[in-house]
Formats: structure tokens, sequence, C-alpha cells
């Protein structure tokens, strides 16, 4: 079971205490398993920017990380801190979190038998996944304007379009770099087989980053991704997403949606070295 915190109820905000010292033995064990066998595959898979953000919160790699400590340390790179959460919040609460620099992350780690494949985010998930990204400061104004535009989008009615960015770029983003394709999603990050097969496979798509596009595919949550939206530098994710959405969700309500792996008229393929591919 994942640990159940002694701490009071949570708040509006959802927020509990960490519960760090009721952590056991086993629970550190399991993410260090989890954390070695990352850590080992990442090298020349992960963008440069996780991995030196992976480095300077070096205190993660003893066992699952007390968030106060590791705040501090995010707090002085970027102003981000992490405030510990239950599992899933309130996509409202969500946001706001997000919009005030905050990440919510679930504070229970999954059992032995989980090793391989969870659909709910956990704390190795989180933390392995979210936050060495978040040293990088352009990542991480962009996370925190994304928080914002998910309060407006709430407003418009227009999550489910709003929700697949997060999930083509925090979650399952790929990046084109001078020395080939790499990751920054915290989906693949924290995942061991999809580390490997996002990049090497064959089998999906990849394609250049386009916020329409993006917002117009759908996504599958219980498989491997069966495309992946490329972009060449964390600037251009923040540029993008800097104009107000309105016209945009205006201009989906008359476009199909498109399903995960198909490929579409104006889609600019990537290959696996990160290259464009000519139409
Ligand atoms: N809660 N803890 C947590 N983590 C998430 O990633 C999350 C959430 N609540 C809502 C939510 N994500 C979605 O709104 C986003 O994926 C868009
Ligand atoms: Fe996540």
């Amino acid at each position: 079971m994942g640990v159940i915190p002694k701490a009071p109820a949570p708040g509006p905000d959802c927020v509990i205490a960490q519960g760090w010292a009721d952590y056991t033995g086993q629970h550190h064990a399991i993410w260090r398993t989890l954390f070695e066998r990352q850590s080992r595959l990442l090298p020349g898979r992960a963008c440069p920017e996780y991995l030196a953000g992976l480095r300077a919160l070096g205190v993660a790699a003893d066992g699952i990380p007390d968030f106060e400590r590791l705040s501090d340390i995010l707090e002085r790179a970027t102003g981000w801190r992490i405030v510990a959460v239950p599992g899933l919040v309130p996509d409202d609460i969500f946001f706001r979190h997000l919009a005030a620099r905050r990440f919510p992350a679930t504070n229970w780690i999954r059992r032995p038998e989980q090793m391989y494949y969870l659909q709910e985010p956990d704390v190795f998930h989180d933390i392995f996944g979210h936050v060495p990204i978040l040293m990088d400061p352009v990542f991480a104004d962009y996370l925190q304007a994304y928080g914002r535009g998910g309060l407006k989008a709430l407003a418009l009615g227009a999550l489910s379009k709003l929700a697949r960015l997060y999930w083509y770029t925090v979650e399952f983003g790929l990046i084109a770099t001078g020395d080939g394709l790499r990751i920054y999603g915290s989906g693949i990050v924290s995942s061991h087989g999809e580390t490997v097969y996002c990049l090497d496979s064959p089998v999906p798509k990849r394609i250049a980053f386009d916020l329409m596009r993006i917002m117009r595919t759908a996504y599958r949550i219980d498989d491997f991704q069966e495309g992946y939206f490329v972009i060449d530098d964390f600037a251009q994710l923040f540029d993008a997403t800097r104009p107000d959405f309105t016209a945009y969700y205006r201009a989906l309500e008359g476009m199909d949606d498109i399903r995960p792996g198909d490929v579409v008229a104006g889609d600019c393929m990537i290959d696996r070295a990160g290259r464009r591919i000519a139409p």
C-alpha cells in the first residue's frame, strides 16, 4: 500500500504533509530501484536540460526525496516549489498550483508488482519525471503559463483541447538537438519501456510541433504513444503558447479530431535522428 499520511485531511488546495518520516525502507528501496534503472538509461536519451536538472537535484538519488529539501534547491533555480498531494487533484486546483509555481506531487510510491506499469502518477513519476526539467528557466515559465491557460480553458469549456497540449509536451514531448532526438516528457523519462521505444522504434510517428495539430489530436493513456510531437527548443514551446487561446478554441470547434498515430496533410515528419523529412 501507499503511504498513509498521518497529517490532517487535505485543505481546499488538496495539499497534505508529505509524511516523509513514514516511508519505510521498502518504499525507499523501490525508489532506488526505479532511480537506478532510469538514470542508467537516460544519458544520451533525455535532453541535456533534464539531465542537468537531475544532477543538480542530487539529493534525489538516495531514496524518496524530502520535498522540502528538494524545493529549496528548485526554488533557488527557478522559483518553483513542490507541494504534496494525495494523487490526482481537481483540474482547477491543479492549475492554480501551477500558476503559482507550485508543483503538486503525489506522496505515495507504487508497489513492487507495479515496477513496469502504472496508469496514475506516483511519487516517482511526479518527482523523477517532472521536477528535473523544472530546473530549466524557460520550461519553468512554460509550465506556469500552462497553469494560467488551464484556468482560462476551464472558464471557456475548452479544457479537453488544452489537456492535449499538456499530454504531448509536458508528459510525452520529444526535442530535436544537434546530437539527435532527445526526451523531455515526464511520462517518458519515468518509464523504462517508453524511454527506449519513443526513440528507437520504427513504429510511432514523430511529427514537428504544431500547436493546433496537437490540440486536435486525441491521446491514449493505456499504452505507449502512437505519435510524438517534436520541439526545436523550449523557447518554441513558450512562444507558441504566449497568445490568448480564445480564438484557437473557437477555430477548433469547426475541426475534426485526429486519431493518435494518424498522419494528416501538413504534418512535418521527423526521423529518428531528429531531422525533418522533406515532404
Ligand atoms: N493532478 N496530481 C495531479 N497531477 C496531474 O498531472 C494532474 C492533476 N489533475 C488534473 C490534471 N493533471 C489535468 O488537468 C492535466 O493533465 C491537464
Ligand atoms: Fe505527469
